[in-house]
Formats: structure tokens, sequence, C-alpha cells
């Protein structure tokens, strides 16, 4: 490790782990943010907004699935599906082997991509629901987000599908640097087709209640592809378009599908293609496929509109998952241990990919770590917008336009509170370049694996007789992480004032 870098770093542990600053955290978050700051240098990861000249900023495409294992994709390795839409943006782009997910649950992934902060540290370390008592986030209103940021630079922000960051004021999508938003507010929606989650209806289109007929893949592709052929660009000369200011402005389009979230609600068609495809495939599986092959085939309408648009070369699409696999709907997280909820491979590591045509070589492949909260920096510096210095994230883009950039040397923690059997607290993890330190239930023993040597976390050397150095090395890192963003307020304010 760098000299630089390990200093910066234990300033960073430092300030966290102050009492002051944890109280400044915990009334504002600012506080953290500022000593965030101090734990990577901008230098190092050439964060700046030169990258993208404003006169050629991209259109932003960002695509995110809701529980796609790391195996369910045919590009991934999958033998019994087919997603020749995703797989396609695999071929034209660079996909990564080591793609994490910030958490193994939705909402503080979602926190993460718009913040570009830990989870924890902006008041989502688990699931917003609509229960106070079975709520574990409130999305910290100070804390500064990527469609904010882009609005702030010219572009149109956009999300058609699942927000999950809040049912209310002032934590609903438009009030957060969504200009538009179309789809649910809600964690989950317990049928595809009434869109209704304990009888209630969280579909809106922007503020408005809305109560459309369909299945819900089927809205999030149409509403987003009528989206896009909205923001049509002009042809030269055109005098009408000359006159519509807002027809120019660059577009970020973040469309979280809330498939292939359970229930395992497929269209009858295409689940009768998977049985007829694949004869003696089990019930529960074919449905996971479907639902997939479903949404694979509505991200192909989306990329075509695109393309039908005119805005294909002008346009930096990102794919990637909110969490691992869910193993109870037969999910595939390929050679990876466990899945979505642990702390483990299967649930963090995530398939991801980018295309960016002229940029982004075709083809091409990273083993590079990088988190989702690092979606935010990247996007910015490719729209030629300066990311927030005060974030935990760093911008990858030089890696995806095939430039070289250091090594990653960050430590990387994952949190996440949970009720039932967790009790209302976190299992966590450390990662290290190849090293992993979790513990996937409150209290239990650290486990530690090496990941180069045993990706599948079969062996824990935690464990053994003889411990590595970094066992403590990591625990400690874990601690001063754990202890310092203890106090940092989660719960909705109606909660608070109960306390
Ligand atoms: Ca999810």
């Amino acid at each position: 490790m760098k000299r630089q870098d390990k200093v910066s770093r234990r300033a960073f542990l430092r300030r966290l782990s102050t009492g002051a600053a944890a109280a400044a955290v915990a009334a504002t978050l600012p506080g953290l943010a500022g000593c965030a700051a101090d734990a990577a240098p901008q230098a190092e990861d050439a964060t700046t907004p030169s990258e993208t000249p404003s006169a050629t900023r991209p259109n932003i495409l960002l695509i995110l699935a809701d529980d796609l294992g790391y195996g369910d994709l045919s590009s991934y390795g999958a033998k019994d599906l087919r997603t020749p839409h995703i797989d396609a943006l695999v071929a034209g782009g660079m996909s990564f082997s080591r793609f994490y997910a910030n958490c193994p649950v939705c909402a503080p992934t979602r926190a993460a991509i718009l913040t570009g902060r830990y989870p924890a540290l902006v008041g989502v370390p688990g699931v917003i629901r609509t229960g106070d008592n079975k709520s574990w986030g409130y999305l910290a209103p100070s804390a500064r987000t990527l469609p904010d940021m882009l609005k702030q630079a010219g572009y149109d922000t956009a999300i058609v599908g699942k927000w999950h960051l809040g049912l209310a004021s002032p934590n609903l999508p438009n009030d957060r640097g969504f200009d538009l938003f179309e789809g649910f507010l809600g964690d989950m929606m317990q049928d595809y087709y009434s869109h209704r989650r304990d009888g209630k209806n969280y579909m809106r289109r922007n503020r408005e209640t809305i109560d459309p007929k369909g299945h819900a893949t089927d809205l999030f592709t149409q509403w987003s592809c009528d989206y896009i052929r909205s923001r049509k660009q002009a042809a030269p000369g055109d005098a009408d378009a000359d006159a519509d200011a807002n027809i120019k402005r660059p577009f970020f389009l973040y469309l979280p599908y809330n498939a292939p979230h359970f229930p395992i609600q497929p269209p009858r068609d295409y689940l009768e293609k998977v049985l007829k495809r694949q004869p003696g495939i089990e019930m529960k599986r074919a449905k996971l496929v479907a639902l997939i092959e479903h949404m694979d085939d509505g991200i192909g309408k989306v990329v075509a509109a695109i393309k039908d648009s005119g805005l294909a070369d002008n346009t930096l699409v990102i794919f990637t998952s909110d969490n691992g696999g869910d193993l109870n709907c037969k999910a595939d997280n390929g050679p990876l241990r466990s899945g979505k909820g642990t702390m483990y491979e299967g649930g963090l590591r995530v398939p991801a990919c980018a295309t960016w045509p002229g940029r982004i070589g075709a083809g091409s492949r990273t083993d590079r770590v990088a988190l989702t909260m690092d979606l935010m920096p990247t996007i910015l510096q490719a729209a030629g917008a300066k990311a927030p210095e005060n974030i935990e994230a760093r911008s990858f883009l030089p890696t995806l336009l095939g430039k070289p950039q250091p090594p990653e040397t960050r430590y990387l923690f994952f949190t996440r509170r949970e009720g039932g059997k967790y009790k209302g607290k976190t299992i966590e993890a450390v990662m290290h370049g190849q090293w992993k330190l979790l513990r996937n239930l409150p209290g239990a023993p650290l486990e530690l694996y090496n990941l180069n040597e045993d990706p599948q976390e079969k062996t824990n050397l935690a464990a053994a007789a003889k411990r590595p150095k970094q066992y403590n090395e990591l625990a400690a890192e874990l601690d001063h992480y754990l202890k310092a963003t203890k106090a940092i307020e989660w719960r909705r304010p109606s909660q608070r004032k109960e306390k």
C-alpha cells in the first residue's frame, strides 16, 4: 500500500472514531462527509471533470436489476437461460468480474448509487419498509444526490421503476433530483399486475397516484422508451427543435426494474417458451428464468429506442444488479457462495457492464474491484461534472476508457441492519484486495477468506491455528468503521420522537 493512502486512511478512521465527529454525524451527516474527504486524495483517482467536454456530454442510461444473481446471464455462465440483449451490452463494452453491490439487500445499495456514500453513512443501513418497527433506514435529507448534481450540470433527469428510498417528502424522487418519476415508491410489489404492496398502491407519476394496467416490467420498459423518444435530439437545421431548449439537454435515465425480485411472475408466454425449450427444468427455476428473459426483452426494447432515436453513439449504458440472487427463488449465483441477504460473495458480487460506442472498448473485461456507489462519481465524470470530494466512492471511468488507473487500495465496508434473527443489529464485511473478513450473523465469530485462492469462500482462515496477519488488520479496520458509524441516525423522524 502506498504511504499516502495509508496515512489518509488513518486520518479517515481517526476522524470517524472521535466522539465529536460522531455527534456531528448524528446531527447532520456532513461532519462525517468532511472526514471522508481525507480517505482518498482526488489526485489518485483523477475524478476530474475533464474527461468529457460539455459539448459532447453523453446521455446516460443506468439499468438496475433487482436481485439478479452473478450467474443469471448467459454471458456470465448461465446455461438454462438466454439473455441476448444484456449479453449484447456485455459484448459491446466492458464487463466486470468483481463488481459489488454495497449491500446484499435493496435499499442500501440504492442509497449508495445515488449518493456515492456508504449507505450506513447516509442513514440507510438496512431495508426501508412501510412500518416503523421493521424499517431500517431514512435517507439523510442533507445527502447530495447524483440526479441533483446532473441537473446542475444541465441534464434532464428521470427515474422509471423502483424507488425504495422513502415514501414521503422530503424523500420522494422529485425531492431528490429527478425531473420525472414514473414507477413505485415501495420496497416491492406483491403482484406484478396489480402492483400492490399490503393492499396499497405505491405507483406514481411524479407525485400523482396512478393505477396503470399491465406487467410492471412491460410498464417500465414502455415508459422508458417513451421518455427516450421524447428526448430525441434535433436533426441539424430543425427550426422547431432550436426553439426547444429541453430537446438539446442530455438525459440521465435511471431504470431500476423490480424484476427478477419475487413474486416470480413471468408472463405466461415467456414461461411456456422456457418449458418448451428446457424439458425437465424445475418449475420454480423455469419461472425465474422466464422472468429474467422477459426483463432482458424489455432492455432490448429500451436499447432499440436509443438506437432508433439516433442517440446510440452518444449514450453511456450501464447495467448491474442491486444485490445477489435470491436462492429461495432458485437464483443462480454462479460459483459463488450463498446469495441475497448474506455477506458471502453470492450476496454481494453482481454482474455489471458498460457500453459507450467509440469510448469503451467492445468486448473488454476488467478484474478491478468496484462498488455500486462508485457509479456516482463515474457517471459525473463521464458527464463532465465534478464529483463531491466528501464521498467514499471513486470513479472508475479511466478503467472503462482503457486508461491507466492506480490499483484499488480502499478498505471496502459492507453492513446490513435487520430485524428478526438479526434483532436490529448488523452483519458486516470488510474487503481489501483478495482478503475479506465477514460476520454473517450478529455476534458470530469473524470469518476470513482469501478470494484469490478461495473464491468460493470454503476455507475459513480465521479458524486456522495460525491466522494470517491480515486478520488483525482487517478486524481493526472493521471495528473502527462500526464504532464510528454507530451513532448515525437511520430512524424516521416519527420513530425518533417515540424514543
Ligand atoms: Ca434487491
